[in-house]
């Protein structure tokens, strides 16, 4: 495996740290770095993502970006890329509202990692599907964790879980582990 680390650019930090212990795991670091960027809007996140790397200077470093949501079935995977602005205006309550007399209430999380290293740019993806709870539960991790219920959990919120059982279910780790494997397949 290759010494050198790898940079996320976020100005996240959770996502980061998140981030960190799946990369971690794997036996490969991973630095955090500030980047101002612009976020375009697309209704892909590969495509947001991808725009992102290419706005961080190549200056030899391997870097990372990761764009990330949440789709709720029953609104056609809104608010999807659109996540951040979402939750800025209306708030969980806001998602709650929405979600009165609602029954579908399937959702998932999704995130993409787009990868450069020199003239190689890959990007992976994870998925993580689950539903929409009836109210806030938890005070862990951050964003729509607290509504959000992973198929694969035990009832139990991401906003009730610690770091570690929510990376071991996350779209997040799953689509760093993936990233991470291809890296020690291809060293
Ligand atoms: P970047 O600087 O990396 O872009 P960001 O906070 O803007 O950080 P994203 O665009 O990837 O991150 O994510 C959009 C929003 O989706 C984010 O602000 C959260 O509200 C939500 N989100 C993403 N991943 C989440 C997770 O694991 N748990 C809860 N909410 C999440």
């Amino acid at each position: 495996m290759r010494g050198d680390r790898i940079w996320m650019a976020t100005g996240n930090r959770h996502k980061y740290r998140e981030a960190q212990e799946v990369m971690a795991e794997m036996g490969i670091a991973l630095a955090h770095m500030e980047i101002n960027r612009v976020e375009i809007q697309a209704d892909d996140l590969a495509d947001i993502a991808e725009y992102s790397l290419k706005q961080v200077r190549d200056d030899g470093r391997r870097i990372v970006v990761e764009d990330a949501g949440i789709f709720i079935d029953c609104y056609g995977g809104f608010p999807g890329p659109y996540s951040a602005y979402v939750l800025n205006t209306i708030n969980l309550q806001g998602i709650l509202k929405l979600m009165d007399s609602i029954r579908g209430r399937d959702a998932s999380f999704q995130s993409v990692v787009a990868y450069r290293d020199g003239d190689c740019i890959r990007h992976f993806r994870g998925v993580v599907k689950g539903r929409i709870a009836d109210c806030i539960r938890g005070t862990g991790g951050f964003g729509y964790d607290p509504i959000f219920i992973p198929d694969e959990g035990d009832g139990r919120t991401f906003g009730e879980m610690n770091a570690e059982e929510k990376n071991a279910l996350s779209h997040r780790a799953r689509a760093f582990r993936s990233l991470g494997e291809w890296l020690t397949d291809s060293e």
